[in-house]
């Protein structure tokens, strides 16, 4: 029984190392290698509201949230004139490269370069402000900003179009955020809710020991 469990650790364990093996094929987007592979990508965005003109026309939808994560593709959000998304890694983060490497890459779409604001946080509160850049993709060294910490691990991008530049007519104004990935990828910051998917785990528990009381209720009756 015991040399069975040990067994099964091993392969348990073995399992996830090839996983985490897989996970980390670098990968390559418009020239820019990512040595972490695709979940250095956003995984998740806050509530979203786009900015005027960004809408639903003709069957194809300009304003879904859904398209800025993942890997860069054919399809992105476009902001709306003026509109900010904010994204989330949840399965990694944004953090410092130690040098002047770009360490997050942003990949905006469509035939016009629209530029944005890039603002960076540990818990969508707080706000570092990484000014304006355009470009299809564009990086930025988040070393070289003051406010930037060492081996800070950061889960959260705000991308904010800029309202003075690019098409501002409906279907898709603003600019359009296909992808956001941090190419200097860290593990998931601790604050990250996705810690808090232990939750239904919690609740199974709770359930399971509200049958055990009733089993136990129902046999000493
Ligand atoms: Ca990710
Ligand atoms: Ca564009
Ligand atoms: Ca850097
Ligand atoms: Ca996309």
């Amino acid at each position: 029984m015991k040399t069975k469990k040990i067994q099964q650790l091993i392969m348990s364990a073995l399992l996830s190392l090839i996983s985490s093996l897989a996970i980390a094929m670098p990968v390559t987007y418009s020239g820019v290698t990512f040595p972490t592979g695709d979940s250095s990508f956003a995984d998740a965005y806050l509530p979203f509201t786009p900015g005027p003109n960004s809408i639903t026309q003709g069957g194809i939808t300009y304003d879904n949230p859904d398209y800025v994560l993942g890997a860069p593709d054919n399809a992105s959000v476009s902001l709306g004139n003026g509109g900010t998304i904010t994204v989330q890694f949840t399965d990694n983060s944004l953090t410092t490269s130690g040098d002047a490497t770009k360490d997050l890459w942003i990949f905006e779409f469509g035939p016009a370069i629209e530029d944005f604001q890039v603002e960076i946080s540990t818990n969508a509160i707080d706000w570092i402000d990484l000014g304006f850049i355009r470009g299809q993709p564009s990086g930025l060294d988040i070393d070289s900003f003051a406010a930037v910490t060492s081996g800070t691990l950061y889960s959260y991008v705000r991308i904010t179009d800029d309202i003075t530049n690019g098409p501002t007519s409906p279907p898709f104004a603003g600019a359009d955020i296909n992808a956001v990935g941090a190419i200097t990828s860290g593990p998931a910051a601790p604050e990250d809710p996705v810690v808090s998917v232990s939750e239904p785990s919690s609740l199974a528990l709770l359930l399971c020991g509200l049958l055990v009381a009733g089993g136990m209720r129902k046999r000493k009756a």
